[in-house]
């Protein structure tokens, strides 16, 4: 069965992962396919979260996921998965059924619970991305707050150092990394290199967050999310081309 990373890392060359966040207006599934159709060049994957989850339900998002796999693109559910085992089990097993390839959880669940998501998500040939530091200003008052990893262990360390180890020991896909912390990209990149595993590091933030999106790419994420900067743009098709020449060509 072949991995999440396997299948996003077939759209050579785009590292643009499209969040779907579309608001203020009565919404069904034929808007986003129709957009996703234009901009399906200039992006990897789409990411749907509660502003389509919400108020679509199941068989207008499977449409989405449908035609986004038409297109030879990945599906992301970013529902931040926080929960006990048979909550985590359950939400899962329903969002494969609506065609997602891959979830957005959050590791505080702790680590046996992550293990056991990213196992039975792998088992299905699904793929678990998870938070390791958040791109918003102020997730730096938890992510960077200091823990002990164990009960045991004498020397403290930051939430998203933790929170990388536990990506990789949990053998998850990917880690969120905002790219508004570029000296946090760098530091995770560092050490998934050194850890010597396969770990993609995701980052949010780019454009209406105001981070650049080549600037990330190049401070050692695999791929950008954004969502204002390209669904709200006049010319979306132009902003997505735009950011995705902009990574291609390593200008800013
Ligand atoms: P824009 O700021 O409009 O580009 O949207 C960013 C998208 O990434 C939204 O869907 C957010 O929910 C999501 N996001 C963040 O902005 N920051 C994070 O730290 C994590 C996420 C995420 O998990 O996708």
């Amino acid at each position: 069965m072949r991995t999440f990373s396997a299948k996003l890392s077939d759209a050579s060359g785009r590292r643009v992962i499209l969040a779907c966040d579309y608001t203020g207006r009565p919404l069904t599934a034929s808007p986003v396919v129709r957009d996703i159709k234009r901009l399906s060049a200039y992006i990897c994957a789409i990411k749907i979260n509660y502003h389509l989850l919400l108020p679509l339900g199941i068989r207008q998002v499977s449409c989405i996921t449908d035609a986004a796999h038409g297109l030879g693109l990945q599906a992301i559910a970013d529902i931040k998965l926080n929960d006990i085992g048979n909550t985590n089990g359950v939400a899962t097993e329903i969002l494969w059924d609506m065609g997602f390839d891959a979830v957005i959880a959050n590791p505080i669940m702790g680590l046996d619970g992550l293990r056991n998501l990213v196992r039975s998500a792998h088992r299905r040939g699904r793929g678990v991305i998870t938070l390791c530091h958040m791109s918003a200003p102020e997730a730096r008052t938890s992510y960077e707050m200091m823990a002990h990893p164990t009960p045991r262990s004498r020397i403290p360390r930051r939430m998203h150092e933790i929170f990388l180890d536990w990506a990789l020991d949990s053998g998850a896909d990917g880690v969120i990394v905002g790219a508004t912390f570029p000296g946090v990209i760098r530091e995770c990149s560092r050490r998934i290199q050194k850890s010597g595993r396969r770990l993609l590091i995701i980052s949010p933030g780019v454009g209406a967050q105001g981070a650049d999106a080549a600037d990330t790419i190049r401070a050692g994420s695999d791929y950008v999310i954004a969502g204002r900067s390209i669904i709200q743009a006049d010319d979306m098709t132009r902003a997505a081309a735009s950011m995705h020449q902009s990574i291609a060509s390593g200008k800013t």
